[in-house]
């Protein structure tokens, strides 16, 4: 039996990698601490909360007292450390809380950790991060690999750069088991409709104008969450403590294209004639300090641990159209209250 704490586990990638450790390893016991800010939702959860080796804490990570009680009553041998501030939009507007939960958020729980555990054992602090430290890529042949230099350019990367220097530094001054990874952007169910995937989704859906920052340029490469989530089980059961993977699918889309394509899916999933919703394609004005392009080598991964994404990308944009169109009440329940007003805010009515 092992007690492990998942931090931002009824958050988007959270609660699919909840899912899976729940499921695939009845004798862990899975602590899911979450503060459920507007980006976390328990009904992500629904299938999993009445599984005996599941409990949810209601908590925040920057919680000195709850998060020391919570290691020391559930003696906690490993954490997977998820809760975070994540949308990049929101931090250009309230940097501050980026740099509470993300930064001291993370160094309360490394502390904690620290604290706890005399004995270290078979424990470890994995902590999940972003291909985004890196920064930006400017010349098409380059990729990131675990020994590109952090570059952070967002108040979003920048926290979470600062929290994976805390984790190292961590691991080489008190020895801490640590491992860190880095992925490319997710996409799949669940996730808060502010980014791009399901935003677009929905307002395909309610005919609404599809906001494409600056000139749809920018480069992304999308990985589907449950390979993520699978990815993040081969790494915390075999991952060499101390190290860092990148993961990714190598798998990069232009926005534009990635936009033309989620119009078409949707525009077929509703039985709308082809090219139906191209009107709805809107360019505004761009991101302030918008990075060019983030591609991922994850080839270390694949070679140490075997991993490999399982879905060809056309599969998972079906799958994920599918799963809003379908899902409408989850939808509308996430994007009401607090999100209503933040979408007035950044678009406009
Ligand atoms: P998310 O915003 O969907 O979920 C974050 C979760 O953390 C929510 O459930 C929220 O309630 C919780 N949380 C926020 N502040 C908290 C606090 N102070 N205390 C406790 N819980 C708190 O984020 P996500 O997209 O699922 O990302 C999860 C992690 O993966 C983040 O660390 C993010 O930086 C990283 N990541 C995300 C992506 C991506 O494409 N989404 C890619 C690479 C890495
Ligand atoms: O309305 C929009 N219009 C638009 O053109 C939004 C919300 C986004 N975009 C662009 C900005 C990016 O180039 O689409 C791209 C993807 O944007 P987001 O979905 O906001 O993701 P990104 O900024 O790339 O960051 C994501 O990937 C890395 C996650 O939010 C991070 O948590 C993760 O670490």
């Amino acid at each position: 039996m092992k007690n492990i704490l998942i931090t931002g586990g009824a958050g988007f990638i959270g609660s699919h990698v909840v899912r899976l450790f729940c499921n695939r390893y009845p004798e862990y016991h899975i602590f899911n601490l979450d503060a459920l800010t507007y980006a976390g939702n328990l009904e992500n959860l629904r299938d999993v909360e009445q599984k005996p080796n599941y409990t949810f804490i209601k908590g925040d990570i920057c919680d000195v007292e709850a998060v020391q009680e919570i290691f020391t009553r559930h003696a906690i041998d490993a954490v997977v450390h998820l809760a975070a501030e994540s949308h990049v939009d929101r931090s250009i507007r309230d940097p501050l809380s980026f740099a509470r939960t993300n930064v001291m958020g993370t160094l309360n729980l490394l502390q904690a950790a620290r604290v706890a555990w005399n004995d270290l054992t078979d424990k470890l602090f994995y902590h999940v991060s972003t291909d985004e430290v890196y920064g930006s890529l400017h010349n098409p042949d380059e990729f990131f690999v675990e020994t590109t230099p952090y570059d952070p350019q967002s108040p979003y990367s920048a926290s979470k750069a600062s929290s994976d220097h805390f984790v190292r530094a961590f691991a080489n001054t008190f020895g801490l088991p640590t491992v860190v990874s880095n992925c490319s952007n997710n996409y799949g169910p669940n996730q808060f409709p502010e980014k791009l995937i399901p935003l677009f989704i929905n307002n395909i859906r309610h005919g609404k104008p599809l906001p494409v920052y600056g000139s749809g340029d920018n480069v992304r490469d999308w990985i589907y969450v449950e390979d993520h989530a699978r990815a993040i089980d081969a790494i915390f059961h075999r991952g060499r403590r101390g190290d860092t993977y990148n993961i990714g699918g190598f798998n990069e889309w232009r926005n534009i294209d990635l936009v033309r394509t989620l119009v078409a899916t949707a525009d077929r999933l509703l039985g709308n004639p082809a090219g139906h919703s191209e009107r709805l394609i809107t360019f505004v004005a761009d991101r302030a300090g918008h990075d060019l392009r983030y591609a991922i080598d994850s080839s270390k991964l694949h070679r140490e641990l075997g991993w490999q994404p399982s879905l060809q990308f056309e599969e998972g944009v079906e799958r994920t159209v599918r799963w809003y169109l379908d899902n409408q009440q989850w939808l509308e329940r996430v994007t009401s209250g607090e999100y209503a007003n933040y979408y007035r805010q950044m678009y406009g009515d």
